[in-house]
């Protein structure tokens, strides 16, 4: 280690580290139909898998299909409207589980302010927005999906109210106490528990409300499975333990009031995904393999700032 003088130059100490970079590459870069062809539907452009039950008639082709998605147009083909109809099915499961997370942020007035951590192209905070009227600030590390994002924001005219930053979430330079809900909608992997938590509970309120949907890996598995390694590796992220949840929270002021294993409502989503082979991007048997073998849980995490 070197000591430097107390006169000499400050050092230059880089605004992120060089994984936050590579991590702010990824999604400067991120073009996946997955993700860009479900949002295209209406403007709701979500980071995050769906949730529930499968309408499978999404799959039959001819006449005994499912109706076709509202303004497709007449002329495609019978595989078109296959395709079609499975790409709203898989929009509509990640539309449930943003509601989801969205309903456990209230109740909330208009008049209050709410902390989108890792806001991707920004889908969650106008759903946050669109029910209860709040105020949104959406954090990403990307500056490309902030673009996105407050394009997408001012399109919907609610720019005055819901405003995206490039920005880090562990440091988000925020006002303390300002916010009465904030959450992580499947970002925490790419950050340290505690430091995201401490700034969580430095933004919150008291009594404020903080909600995470989130994929862990099982602490009763033992440690990282190769599935879990493996989805880590595709998205250069770190998935943590269950247990690391409730330890950080617990000593960041932040008291868990509700927890839901998501993992039997996320599975579904991805049967349908698999077989998407106009949006697949290959990960989707190790999801399905991480759930099936125990070692990895999709997990809903809501707790009080106290
Ligand atoms: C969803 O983003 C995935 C992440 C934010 C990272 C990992 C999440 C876990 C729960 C482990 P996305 O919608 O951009 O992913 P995809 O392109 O695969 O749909
Ligand atoms: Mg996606």
């Amino acid at each position: 280690m070197t000591i430097a003088d107390a006169d000499s130059t400050a050092a230059q100490i880089p605004p992120q580290s060089t994984y936050q970079h590579r991590v702010a590459d990824y999604w400067n870069a991120e073009e996946n139909p997955v993700n860009l062809e479900l949002g295209k539907l209406d403007d709701l452009y979500h980071h995050h898998y769906g949730i529930g039950e499968v309408d499978w008639s999404v799959l039959d082709t001819g006449a005994r299909g499912a109706p076709d998605p509202e303004g497709a147009p007449e002329s495609l083909s019978a595989a078109d409207h296959r395709r079609a109809r499975i790409t709203a099915e898989l929009h509509r499961l990640e539309q449930a589980q943003a509601e989801l997370l969205a309903t456990h942020l209230g109740p909330l007035t208009p008049e209050d302010r709410v902390f989108d951590a890792g806001c991707g192209r920004g889908g969650g905070s106008v759903v946050a927005h669109l029910r209860y009227g709040c105020f949104a600030d959406g954090v990403t590390i990307s500056a490309k999906q902030a673009d996105f994002a407050t394009e997408q924001a001012r399109r919907r005219r609610i720019d005055h109210k819901v405003r995206y930053h490039h920005r880090n979430m562990l440091d988000t330079g925020f006002p303390s106490g300002a916010y009465a809900a904030s959450w992580n909608n499947e970002s925490t992997m790419y950050v340290e528990l505690e430091l995201l938590f401490a700034e969580h509970a430095r933004l919150l309120r008291r009594g404020g409300r903080y909600v995470t949907i989130t994929g862990c890996y099982d602490d009763a598995y033992g440690r990282a499975s190769r599935e879990v390694s493996l989805i880590n590796a595709h998205y250069i992220c770190d998935i943590h333990p269950r247990s690391e949840y409730f330890r950080a929270l617990a000593r960041n002021r932040l008291v868990p009031v509700h927890v839901q294993d998501l993992t039997a409502a996320a599975v579904p989503y991805w049967e349908l995904r698999r077989q998407a082979e106009h949006l697949t991007t290959g990960i989707e048997e190790t999801f399905l393999a991480a759930y099936a073998n125990g070692s990895f849980q999709y997990l809903l995490i809501v707790a009080d700032r106290v």
